[in-house]
């Protein structure tokens, strides 16, 4: 069955559910009525091989920073719940992948603290999303899930090359953190012996 957890956010502004797995096998149903954010969502599942199904509704004026913002807060908190007390895990992890003209770095620790850093001199827009939106989904998805992560380098041409390549790293970089160490699977990866 593997790690799997249901988590649902209502505001006045969304409603939003998911269904994660995050010993899934990239497995994925979205729909938030913005297919460009639609394909992103099934990108990071596809690669990350985390099963995502979700569903995201405007209960207001339909707005994409809404549902971009709800959306991930609601993915942080299904994985942050689905690491539990984070033990055994890889902890790190870091991809740098390309898609034709784009590349981007990311370099995450489920740290158990919320922390960004994107660079940010790409502008771009493509299909409703644009990059502060993106970095806002970074964040959002920093803080509920509790992670540090870096882009240092992200660049391209094609926005919608740049913000695949982006989705894919960050799937990557995910599947590794997550992965569990079967050497280590009672032990919390820190000298400290939290991560939460
Ligand atoms: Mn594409």
């Amino acid at each position: 069955m593997g790690r799997l957890v249901v988590c649902e956010r209502k505001t006045l502004e969304t409603y939003v559910r998911v269904e994660f797995n995050l010993d899934g096998s990239g497995f994925s149903d979205v729909k938030t009525g913005h297919p460009f954010f639609d394909h992103m969502l099934e990108t990071l599942s596809k690669h990350s091989l985390i099963d995502l199904k979700i569903s995201a509704d405007s209960l207001k004026t339909p707005s994409i920073h809404h549902v971009v913002e709800d959306v991930a807060l609601t993915i942080g908190e299904a994985l942050d719940k689905s690491l539990g007390d984070r033990k055994g895990i890889l902890r790190f992890g870091f991809a740098i992948i390309p898609m034709d003209d784009a590349l981007a770095e990311v370099s995450l620790d489920v740290s158990g603290r919320p922390y960004i850093h994107v660079e940010d001199r790409f502008v771009g827009f493509t299909e409703g999303l644009d990059f502060s939106l993106v970095k806002h989904f970074l964040r959002s998805l920093a803080q509920s899930g509790k992670l540090t992560i870096h882009v240092p380098r992200i660049y391209g041409e094609d926005a919608h090359h740049v913000f695949e390549a982006l989705f894919k790293a960050l799937a990557v970089a995910l599947r590794e953190a997550c992965k569990v160490v079967t050497e280590n699977r009672s032990g919390i990866p820190s000298t400290k012996g939290v991560l939460t």
